[in-house]
């Protein structure tokens, strides 16, 4: 009887281990995907890789400085309206080391 509790107390504890542990994770990537808005010109189109190089200006709700650097898209046909020198608007997620492009419109 007294074994049963102890197992009893030790699952309990286990469980509640690994829902902090969820709740932790859960928060964390909430906290990745952040739409962030920026603004920029594309400096080149790599469709092969699916990256976009954009110099893009400071953004602050990050704390970025402006820098050119690439970002990820998911499918070509986001950039369908987009060339080399255009000057845009666009956003992304954070995912781990990746800038995943979310939308991207030339600027009018
Ligand atoms: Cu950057």
């Amino acid at each position: 009887m007294r074994r049963l509790i102890q197992v009893a107390l030790i699952a309990c504890s286990l469980t509640t281990i690994f829902s902090v542990q969820a709740a932790e994770q859960a928060a964390s990537s909430a906290a990745q995907q952040q739409l962030v808005q920026a603004q920029g010109v594309v400096k080149e189109i790599d469709y092969q890789n699916s990256k976009v190089s954009i110099a893009h200006q400071a953004i602050p709700a990050i704390s970025w400085p402006a820098m050119t650097m690439r970002f990820t898209f998911a499918s070509a046909s986001q950039l369908s309206a987009i060339k080399v020198g255009d000057q845009v608007n666009f956003s992304f997620v954070q995912q781990g080391p990746l800038a995943v492009l979310k939308n991207i419109a030339v600027k009018n």
